[in-house]
């Protein structure tokens, strides 16, 4: 059976959630890309499948506009043909040890993330861990960062839901661990 674990933050909930984001129906899902906007692997690929030939046009759009996306900006397209109604386009920093503002970005991309979504009257969103695969960020570093923002947002009832997924077992163990130490475990 896939991991799932639940937490009650404040007047909203946060589930975590081993499975593939690209099937979740929350407002919107958002998307580790990279600066370019340009589709990539891991969960960028996934996603880009997922949505459709309508997602790089919007994606080129806004690069036309903006120029490109710095790590820890966030963006937003519609979904297209994602059960989710939008895609929040956020770049994570490439891990480099840790010394040169990772941890600051990491906090940046799902603190702006979760402007966009309140922007636009949203209020579920679910995230993937954002930095953990090809841009090398610790998971066990990421895991408290990430969810310390959405506490945030969950406590001060901007979002009323988030949903983190996780990949693979291992990667749940440590998100999991990491939550129940921050918001208690059951
Ligand atoms: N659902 C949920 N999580 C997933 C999925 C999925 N379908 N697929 C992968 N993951 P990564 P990054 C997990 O590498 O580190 C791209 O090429 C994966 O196991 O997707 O931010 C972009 O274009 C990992 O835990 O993103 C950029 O160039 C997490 O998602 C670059 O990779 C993030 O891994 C961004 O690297």
């Amino acid at each position: 059976m896939p991991g799932h674990a639940a937490y009650d933050i404040g007047p909203g909930s946060l589930r975590l959630i081993e499975g593939d984001i690209t099937v979740d129906d929350a407002d919107a899902i958002v998307n580790a890309a990279n600066s370019a906007l340009a589709g990539g692997g891991g969960v960028d690929g996934a996603i880009h499948r997922a949505a459709g030939p309508k997602l790089p046009a919007a994606c080129r759009d806004i690069i036309a506009r903006i120029g490109s996306l710095p790590a820890g900006g966030a963006v937003i397209t519609p979904g297209f043909e994602l059960p989710a109604r939008h895609i929040i386009h956020t770049v994570g920093p490439i891990w480099r040890g840790g010394e040169t503002g990772e941890p600051e970005a990491l906090r940046s991309a799902y603190a702006q993330s979760i402007n966009r979504a309140v922007e636009h009257g949203l209020t579920t969103v679910a995230f993937p861990a954002v930095s953990t695969g090809v841009y090398g960020f610790p998971v066990h570093l990421a895991a408290p960062i990430a969810l310390g923002v959405m506490a945030e947002a969950l406590r001060g009832g901007r979002l009323r839901e988030v949903r983190m997924y996780l990949h693979g077992t291992a990667a749940f163990g440590v998100w999991r661990s990491a939550a129940d130490a921050l918001f208690g475990g059951n």
